[in-house]
């Protein structure tokens, strides 16, 4: 049985002050969140430690937005897996759609990074999905196969298991307009089939794949009901306090 999780990706919105708000606000509302379902916040790297501290005997875990593909060295900005791991992070969000048009993460360095996470502990969150244009001329399965194939095949099924999908279709992000709870549920199947054929079908199962772009209180209910949408990851509703609780006890 796979929980469900519901994770909040606050991107660059927040600094130190309205962390501390958002965190103080999510904590009054952490006792009403079902006990069934793991609840995971991704501040900024400069607000990451405060947020452990903050979430010390809470119920939320915390994420990094993203992290170097180097174990360490002349890498001048980079943050590594083992500074995340440090601070007492066990999360780290890889891939996203934005660092790979913005910051040129291509599949052959998210395998690097999700390899350098894993070997340092880190649960990943690895987030796949189509542009527009894939979906449009029906190359969206295949974007999504490869992205897959070429940034987690080379894990053995144990190293697998340390791996959260995220299936977020680029035109579906922060810009109100949300997959379809069958178009989710569609591309979730592949993705269990995809890994299915490489893996087992037994290792497909266990893997949990949220569904992310847009979600918010009033369609969560309906796509966390689908039987491979195993929860979410949330942008623009993870930054109010009540959004982002009402998504977590979406049923
Ligand atoms: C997709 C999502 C969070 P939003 O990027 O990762 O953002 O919910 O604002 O579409």
């Amino acid at each position: 049985m796979r929980k469900k999780i519901v994770a909040g990706n606050w991107k660059m919105n927040v600094n130190l002050q309205q962390t501390q708000q958002l965190l103080t606000d999510l904590i009054e509302e952490a006792n009403t969140y079902p006990s069934d379902v793991k609840v995971i916040v991704a501040p900024s790297f400069t607000n990451l430690q405060t947020a452990v501290q903050q979430l010390e005997n809470v119920n939320i875990e915390v994420a990094a937005q993203h992290m170097s593909e180097h174990e360490k060295g002349a890498y001048t900005g980079e943050v590594s897996a083992d500074m995340l791991k440090s601070i007492g992070l066990n999360y780290v969000i890889l891939g996203h759609s934005e660092r790979r048009q913005y910051f040129g993460e291509t599949n052959a360095k998210l395998a690097q990074k999700v390899s350098i996470a894993l070997a340092n502990k880190l649960t990943v969150i690895f987030c796949v999905g189509e542009e527009l244009e894939n979906r449009k001329n029906n190359t969206h399965f295949d974007i999504v196969t490869q992205q897959i194939s070429e940034g987690l095949f080379h894990l053995s099924p144990v190293e697998l298991d340390k791996i959260i999908i995220a299936y977020e279709p680029v035109w579906a992000i922060g810009t109100g307009e949300t997959a379809s709870p069958e178009q989710a549920q569609e591309m979730h199947a592949h993705i269990r089939n995809v890994i299915a054929d490489r893996y087992t079908i037994g290792v497909a199962d266990s893997v949990s794949i949220l569904y992310g772009g847009s979600v918010k209180p009033s369609n969560a209910d309906e796509l966390f009901t689908k039987p491979d949408v195993d929860g979410g990851l949330i942008g623009g509703a993870a930054l109010k306090a009540d959004d982002f609780s009402a998504i977590v006890n979406a049923r």
